[in-house]
């Protein structure tokens, strides 16, 4: 029985890659601050879910969560670096430095220590990572500035991680999703649920479950086949031009 590690497994993509690696026989740990969505998952998923309660920014508390793992949930085969958010639209000349301090420790500082710490385990495993970059590390938008520069390192950072693995048998993908309707927006917009039920309103958005079950499958490819990076997208959302300012 495999081991799978996914940090945000409280809402969205998380939570729908810690029920489908569990449904599909893996043991799975799943983290994330709100504690009572990590019991309800474990109550749900019975034994093979581990709950991990803490702040992925607060290395104390990682550490001591990796410590207290029960014996059966040590060997991690594959981390799922999930753990994100998207703070705020505003233009950068308007934006809240404190914002984008918090994307950058979550989605960058976060993510590249815990990598960090479970390398030497995932090497000894032939193990797998998978990382959750976006579109916006490739499509740059109004608004998007922070939150696209921290996607961009992180598919970066798996391709970089494949160049130093090699001969390791180690396996890192980045898949980078376009608009899936998760608790992403109500996040991005400090809780404006009519602003996110609006961004998704006749979209036809992925779901949570559709990228959980494609990250399933890059982790259930042969130990030969590493799948380097995935974009994918709702039919629904496609490319705009540039835009242009008259002087
Ligand atoms: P959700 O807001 O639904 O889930 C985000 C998860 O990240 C939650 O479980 C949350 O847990 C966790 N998280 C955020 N900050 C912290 C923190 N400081 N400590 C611990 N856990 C934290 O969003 P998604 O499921 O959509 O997002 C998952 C990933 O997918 C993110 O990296 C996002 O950038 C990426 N993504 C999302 C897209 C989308 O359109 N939804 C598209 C492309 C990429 P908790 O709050 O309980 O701590
Ligand atoms: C989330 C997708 O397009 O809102 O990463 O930036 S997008």
């Amino acid at each position: 029985m495999k081991t799978a590690l996914v940090t945000g497994a409280t809402s969205g993509i998380g939570e729908a890659c810690a029920r489908a690696f569990a449904q599909a026989g893996w043991r799975v740990i799943g983290t994330g601050r709100r504690a009572e969505r990590l019991h309800a998952l474990a109550a749900d998923l019975g034994s093979s879910f581990h709950p991990c309660v803490y702040d992925v920014r607060d290395d104390v508390a990682r550490d001591a969560a990796l410590a207290a793992l029960p014996e059966d949930f040590h060997a991690i085969d594959c981390l799922v670096n999930n753990a994100g958010l998207a703070l705020g639209t505003a233009k950068a000349q308007e934006a809240e430095l404190e914002a984008w301090r918090t994307m950058i420790d979550t989605n960058v500082t976060a993510l590249a220590t815990l990598t960090h710490k479970l390398l030497p385990g995932l090497i000894e495993r032939k193990g797998a990572i998978i990382m959750l970059s976006s579109v916006a590390a490739t499509y740059p938008y109004t608004g998007g500035n922070i939150y696209g520069g921290t996607k961009a390192f992180v598919r970066q950072f798996a391709l970089g991680l494949r160049s130093d693995l090699s001969g390791t048998g180690v396996r890192v993908t980045s898949i980078e999703p376009g608009m899936v309707e998760t608790e992403f927006t109500l996040v991005r917009t400090s809780g404006d649920h009519e602003a996110s039920e609006k961004l998704y309103s006749g979209v036809n958005p992925l779901t949570a479950r559709d990228i959980a079950e494609t990250v399933l499958w890059v982790a259930n490819q042969p130990p030969h086949v590493n799948i380097n990076a995935l974009e994918i997208m709702p039919v629904n959302q496609s490319f705009a031009g540039f835009q242009v300012a008259r002087e």
